[in-house]
């Protein structure tokens, strides 16, 4: 039987968080064995905001070993950029003629992201969607594993799928959302009713996947509790001491009612300097590995071109067939 595609992405947009990591390339790690799965680094998506242009190829390319580094096998996955995939944005250009207004008007990442840049509402921030909806179509990718903020997003692309497919038959596989049952939203350390972001200004708010063991233990004790002074497994009452123990569930692959065990009648101290050090562990691997690709420059680019190349020779088949079909001369 054929593997279920998947596709997936992520924005260079500075350093990964835990958030990312649990939320997503945990998962897609999950993955590799079992699905034909292509990631890219989603650069065009990147600049929907403003960057400084030597950061932003510096941080597509530390976004790759990232990608390596915790744990994406480049035999088993195609791992490429997605500028590098003319495709996508031939395919959105399209997708977008067949996409309202008001569809991208309800997006709410569209409405955070422009109050957040009120200086710089771009019409790329608008179609974002759009050219997520030609990342996901043109691999007819059944699954796309991601956060749960991605949601509406995965929405919009099925409807576009489906309008089209009314219009020209059967052309787009319908993708389904994959949302971790775990990890879809990690929160914030400081603000633990708000998602746990990498743009996120307070630096205490978030872990980064390359902060060192004491940054990870200072962000730890310094994270916002309750006075309850037990571990208790309640979102709603107990926001950060919830969001302490899914990350440490995740890790270690631990249930809320084990890990209420393991913790009861012991205070936070104690709770907090353990999730520490299970973060610390997790990303003391994965900062090794990430340290050894960036010092190999050659080996990143053969892992994005083998990638690069795989992912055009699959991409161009649909794109073509969706030219023909909207009425474009196709050369055979
Ligand atoms: P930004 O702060 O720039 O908006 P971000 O941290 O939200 O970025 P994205 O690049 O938008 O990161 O997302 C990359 C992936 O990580 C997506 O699949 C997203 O759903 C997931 N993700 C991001 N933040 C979290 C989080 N706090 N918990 C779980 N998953 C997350
Ligand atoms: N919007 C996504 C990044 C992204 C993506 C995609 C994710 C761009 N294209 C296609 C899945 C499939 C985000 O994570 N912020």
């Amino acid at each position: 039987m054929e593997k279920k595609i998947i596709l997936s992405g992520i924005q260079a947009t500075g350093e990964l968080t835990l958030g990312n990591y649990l939320g997503s390339l945990n998962n897609w790690v999950k993955m590799q064995e079992e699905y034909d799965c292509y990631y890219m680094i989603a650069d065009l998506h990147t600049l929907t905001i403003r960057n400084n242009p030597e950061d932003l190829r510096k941080n597509t390319l530390k976004l790759i070993a990232l990608y390596v580094a915790c744990g994406l096998d480049p035999e088993k996955n195609t791992i490429f950029i997605q500028s590098h995939v003319p495709a996508h944005t031939r395919l959105s250009w399209v997708l977008n003629c067949y996409t309202y207004m008001g569809e991208l008007n309800r997006m709410t990442q569209f409405k955070d992201k422009a109050a957040k840049h009120a200086d710089n509402i771009n019409s790329g921030l608008f179609t974002y969607p759009v050219l997520m909806a030609a990342d996901i179509l043109i691999y007819n990718a059944d699954l796309v594993p991601v956060g749960d903020d991605q949601k509406q997003h995965l929405e919009i692309t099925r409807d576009i799928a489906e309008r089209f497919n009314s219009l020209y038959g059967e052309t787009f596989k319908i993708p389904e959302p994959y949302i971790g049952k775990v990890g879809a939203r990690i929160m914030g350390l400081q603000n633990p009713t708000s998602k746990m972001s990498k743009s996120a200004q307070d630096p205490m708010d978030k872990i980064l996947l390359t902060d060192t063991p004491d940054d990870i233990r200072k962000k730890l004790k310094k994270a916002v509790t309750d006075s309850e002074n037990s571990v208790r497994f309640d979102r709603e009452n107990k926001p950060g001491v919830s969001n302490l123990m899914s990350i440490y569930g995740i890790l270690k692959n631990k249930d809320m009612k084990e890990i209420e065990k393991e913790f009861e009648g012991k205070g936070y101290g104690l709770f907090k300097s353990v999730v520490a050090e299970a973060i610390i562990e997790r990303l003391e691997v994965i900062q090794k590995k990430y340290n050894e690709l960036l010092e190999n420059p050659e080996k990143l680019k053969a892992i994005y071109e083998k990638g690069d190349k795989k992912a055009n020779e699959k991409a161009n088949q649909l794109l073509k067939e969706v030219y023909k079909k909207v009425g474009l001369i196709v050369e055979e």
